[in-house]
């Protein structure tokens, strides 16, 4: 009793919808939204994330691989990161480049802590993670959604357009 994999998309966008609301309501408006450009970016990041080469992407190592670039970019080693220090991570993972600070301060204070990166929902795993199991394996990462597209084309639905004689 097989079920129709139509509705998981539907169904992880409407979660991801709310949290992201949630996490990013913060007075500026994101140009991102979920499945976005940015959204995909992340995915297609998740491999860089493998920190023990396993084909395995986990939450752990996501969260370890932020963690990592995160002491290397806090200069004055504070805990936080501010803008001049963000630069510096951002130079290293150009994800963090695209996204830009304003992405992960959630609490817009001008400054991000660690947890504010690790603690957000990561997209990747939210579009990727088709069984929730905060692993995305090397075939999740392969079935990359394209936001809500399937990968082919639908056939044209009706006539070919109206051109008559
Ligand atoms: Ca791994
Ligand atoms: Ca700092
Ligand atoms: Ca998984």
């Amino acid at each position: 009793m097989a079920k129709p994999f139509g509705w998981c998309g539907k169904v992880v966008v409407g979660v991801l919808v709310p949290l992201v609301l949630q996490a990013g309501c913060t007075g500026g408006q994101s140009p991102f939204s979920p499945g976005s450009a940015l959204d995909q970016e992340f995915a297609a990041a998740a491999v860089t994330w493998d920190l023990n080469h396993d084909g395995d992407v986990t939450c752990e190592e996501w969260k370890g691989y932020a963690a990592g670039l995160f002491r290397g970019a806090d200069a004055n080693r504070d805990g936080f990161l501010i803008k001049d220090e963000f630069v510096i991570l951002a130079r290293q993972d150009r994800l963090f480049d695209t996204a830009g600070f304003g992405h992960f301060d959630a609490n817009a204070d001008g400054r991000i802590a660690l947890a504010e990166i690790t603690d957000r929902p990561n997209p990747a795993f939210a579009l990727s993670d088709a069984n929730k199991d905060c692993v995305l394996s090397p075939d999740e990462r392969r079935r990359r959604p394209d936001g809500a597209k399937p990968q082919t084309d639908p056939p044209p639905a009706g006539r070919p357009g109206p051109r008559r004689q």
